[in-house]
């Protein structure tokens, strides 16, 4: 197998010089090359030392942080050769995405991890507009950690920016954390650590927003901005807020909400929220973009900074709401009900779980770097929680009973928010990715409409490679 990286195609460039048809002929036949492998990144503030981290680049351009945002309009098709310059096995997947299985990216459900050196092409149609990411789906504990993740835009088929009462301009801001020594580099003797994964996760000491500790988002006072939050940290829940700014929600998951007023807005970790707020501070002036990093410390991660240029006018009244595009077609009536009760962790009750389908007491899980367990399974992946006739209603009650927050993502598919300790959510949104709070049952529906073998499990990446995770099939 050719690994298409920059060298290789130095090279193929200067025998262009000697034969100018070829490189032509090579290029038609591929298509785009998202590279990954080691890089350095500024992420420290400035003035520090660079950090090495893995990150995704293209055939032409070094890897960054986040990876190259990759936009196309919703129906479009994405391609990319993944060539994985890393010292390990790595995959892709397209969060949020209702994907054909085979391109989900989920290594060791849905593909071979693509080994060192090797590729893998991913070809996929993007039917939803939204705001998605993409990122590492093997090792993710470890891969999202050191960088592996970026941002994947789904334009509405018809633009919405510009419209009446719409946005006037659009950024997307991704924000994660990063576990630094003092000396500007990645803290890596604490990857694996099971104290981590059997308590909130891994997290770091240092957020960045697009990469950066000190972020500026340039923006022009009285302008309309629609802003794409994505938290790709692999455990840190992020409230936050900008000071001084009243933020309309707009969409979460990808999914259109009817536009509603929003203080602070918590993201778990893979969720997304797209806010629109109006510019209205002064040419020069800065506002900041707070995260509260626990216990009601806010921090500032960001900052609006104000260009110089005179305002423009004001866009009154409203919010224009997204296009409604979805319709999951519920039929909750005769829905297949499926329970996912979460059990372990620091503080838990859990004695016990199956593990390689034995019996196991907590003291032989954590030696085997297993903390929790969906339905008294710790982790094992032989058999699904459950299959599906495709086109069934799914009807499932998330049990916390563990003393954790969890955010737990199903492949393939987006669902509908039923009822939080039994009494109806208020706004039934939909999304790929529900908080669950310590003790709190949370019922979700979704239409089993995408066959293949899907995963379920908690995107805090430290506890599902520690037991939260299994699968469901579909057709
Ligand atoms: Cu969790």
């Amino acid at each position: 197998m050719i690994s298409l990286t920059r060298r290789s195609l130095l090279a193929s460039a200067s025998a262009a010089l000697v034969i100018p048809a070829l490189p032509r002929v090579a290029r038609a036949a591929t298509m785009p090359v998202l590279f990954v492998g080691p890089a350095t990144a500024q992420i420290a503030p400035d003035g520090n030392n660079l950090t090495d981290v893995w990150a995704y680049g293209s055939e032409s351009s070094a890897g960054t942080i986040p990876g190259p945002e990759i936009r196309v309009r919703a129906g479009e098709r994405v391609q990319r050769r993944l060539s994985n310059g890393l010292p390990q096995p790595t995959a892709v997947h397209w969060h949020g995405i209702r994907i054909d299985n085979a391109m989900d990216g989920a290594a060791g459900l849905t593909q071979d991890p693509v080994q060192p050196g090797d590729t893998f092409d991913y070809d996929f149609i993007a039917p939803d507009p939204g705001t998605y990411w993409y990122h590492s789906h093997d090792r993710s504990w470890e891969q999202v950690a050191r960088g592996l993740a970026g941002p994947l835009i789904v334009e509405e088929a018809e633009p919405w920016t510009g419209q009446d009462g719409a946005a006037t301009r659009e950024m997307t801001v991704m924000l994660t954390d990063w576990r630094l020594e003092a000396s500007g580099a990645i803290e890596e003797a604490s990857f694996g650590d099971i104290r981590d994964w059997a308590h909130g996760g891994r997290l770091g000491n240092v957020v960045t927003v697009n990469g950066r500790s000190d972020a500026e988002l340039e923006v022009n006072a009285g302008e309309r901005l629609r802003l794409r939050l994505i938290n790709a940290a692999t455990a840190r829940i992020m409230p936050l807020r900008i000071e001084e700014h009243d933020a309309t929600l707009i969409a979460l998951d990808g999914h259109p909400v009817a536009p509603r007023a929003t203080g602070q807005i918590v993201l778990a970790p893979a969720q997304r929220a797209d806010i629109v707020i109006d510019c209205t501070g002064k040419p020069g002036s800065k506002a900041a973009l707070m995260v509260d990093a626990g216990r009601n410390q806010w921090v500032q991660v960001a900052a609006l900074a104000y260009s110089d240029t005179a305002p423009v006018p004001a866009i009154e009244g409203p919010v224009r709401p997204l296009p409604m595009t979805m319709d999951h077609a519920l039929d909750l009536k005769n829905a297949q009900r499926e329970e996912i009760l979460m059990e372990g962790g620091a503080m838990g009750s859990m004695r016990g779980a199956r593990l390689n389908g034995v019996e196991s007491d907590f003291r032989q899980l954590v030696a085997a770097k297993r903390a929790w367990a969906f339905n008294g399974i710790a982790g094992d992946m032989e058999n699904p929680a459950f299959r599906a006739p495709r086109g069934r209603t799914v009807h499932v009650t998330l049990r916390n009973d563990t003393s954790w927050p969890h955010g737990i993502h199903l492949h393939g598919h987006h669902f509908e928010i039923l009822t939080r300790n039994g009494q109806p959510d208020a706004y039934r949104d939909r999304r790929d990715t529900v908080f669950v709070a310590p003790e709190e049952v949370v019922e979700i529906a979704f239409n089993a409409d995408n066959p293949g073998k899907w995963l379920l499990h908690c995107h805090m990446l430290g506890h599902q490679v520690a037991g939260m995770r299994t699968w469901f099939e579909v057709g």
